[in-house]
């Protein structure tokens, strides 16, 4: 790493390098020289296959917000001014370190407001970018319909001994297919319209300062074009949730229907005039959408050896898509309570 380090234009000699686990794909860690701190990070090209577009990308994303005079995050060019280190055929990049600290899960309401208005600032900010600009990373990131026919198409190389143990999960996802489809077609048919997103704005994407007051969405590995929708529902899907994804005691994993009520009401307060009639018809649905879809990219991934997402045993994956297909169930037990939260507040505005 001494070798990639030197790479990099950081002030003073690095004294201490430490690894931050938090996400689950690429290897971040927090380097210190001095009284300065950095951030290095290897991409996982397994994921991210044109890591040089993916920095194009948070350049173009972070210059943006900081000429909002906003905070973001910053990249630290390497000595010949670009934005990546390729040594052995992997990239590294760094950015600067934003004293912050980040939370798994949400044990107070007043994090709800923070997170729900950090999201909707980022897509009032990035309302009026562009979002041609930005190359797609991942083809298809958000397409539910497609990352449902490649677990279908999963299934016909699976073992049998997989197919036995999960028949209860791969029954109720293949009883889906149709949901699969429902906000897709509506952006085929342009009724809910593409427009930057975050797409991975999970709580522990955002960071707090000490005051639990939220700093910026960090992780802009993914920001491209998709439906506001998903960004949405995937920050309530870890904000207004009992336990994190990582919970393997099902008993203790349930929806929290106050902070999905807080949650949006404090959404829509800043970014309420973005949203068309469409994609606030489709909201509750999203979040169920969302659990699932995400429960679909865990088993798809434990039935691929664990390619994808980083795990600390072989059923890591699994465990976290029981956690996640248990919470869209209950959206869908719950859908007519939830809508009736939002009309409430719809109804204010
Ligand atoms: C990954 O990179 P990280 O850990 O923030 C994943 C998200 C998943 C999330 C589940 C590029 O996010 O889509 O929702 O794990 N990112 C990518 O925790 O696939
Ligand atoms: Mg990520």
């Amino acid at each position: 790493m001494q070798k990639i380090i030197k790479e990099f234009e950081f002030n003073g000699a690095v004294v201490e390098i430490m690894e931050n686990s938090l996400g689950l794909i690429n290897n971040t860690y927090v380097l210190r020289s001095g009284s300065e701190k950095f951030i290095l990070q290897k991409i996982n090209t397994y994921v991210f296959n044109n890591p040089i577009q993916l920095m194009e990308n948070i350049y173009l994303i972070t210059n943006h917000i900081n000429n909002l005079n906003k905070i973001s995050l910053e990249i630290i060019k390497n000595k010949q001014g670009s934005l990546l280190v390729e040594s052995d055929g992997d990239f590294w990049r760094a950015f600067k370190f934003i004293k912050s600290q980040v939370f798994l899960k949400i044990d107070d309401s007043s994090l709800i407001i923070e997170c729900a208005k950090c999201l909707a600032n980022f897509h009032k900010d990035f309302s009026v970018f562009p979002f041609k600009k930005l190359h797609t990373v991942i083809p298809n990131f958000h397409n539910t319909p497609v990352i449902f026919d490649r677990f279908k198409e999963m299934l016909l190389h699976t073992s049998e001994s997989n197919k036995i143990e999960c028949v209860s999960q791969i029954n109720y996802v293949l009883s889906k297919e149709n949901d699969c489809k429902i906000i897709h077609n509506l952006i085929l048919k342009k009724e809910i319209p593409l427009r930057v997103c975050h797409n991975d704005p999970k709580i522990s994407n955002i960071l707090f300062d000490s005051k639990k007051k939220a700093i910026c969405l960090i992780d802009l590995d993914t920001v491209m074009s998709g439906t506001i929708l998903s960004d949405i529902s995937d920050a309530i899907r870890t904000c207004c949730v009992s336990q994190s994804e990582e919970e393997i005691d099902l008993e203790k994993v349930f929806f929290k229907f106050d902070y999905f009520e807080i949650f949006i009401k404090s959404y829509l307060k800043v970014n309420y005039d973005n949203l068309n009639k469409i994609e606030l018809s489709n909201l509750v649905f999203s979040v169920e959408l969302i659990f699932l879809e995400q429960g679909i990219r865990f088993l798809s991934d434990y039935f691929n050896g664990n390619k994808y997402f980083k795990v600390n045993h072989q059923k890591h994956n699994l465990l976290r898509a029981n956690n996640q297909l248990k919470l869209s169930k209950e959206i869908r037990n719950n859908k007519s309570k939830l809508q009736k939260i939002l009309d409430n507040i719809i109804h204010n505005f």
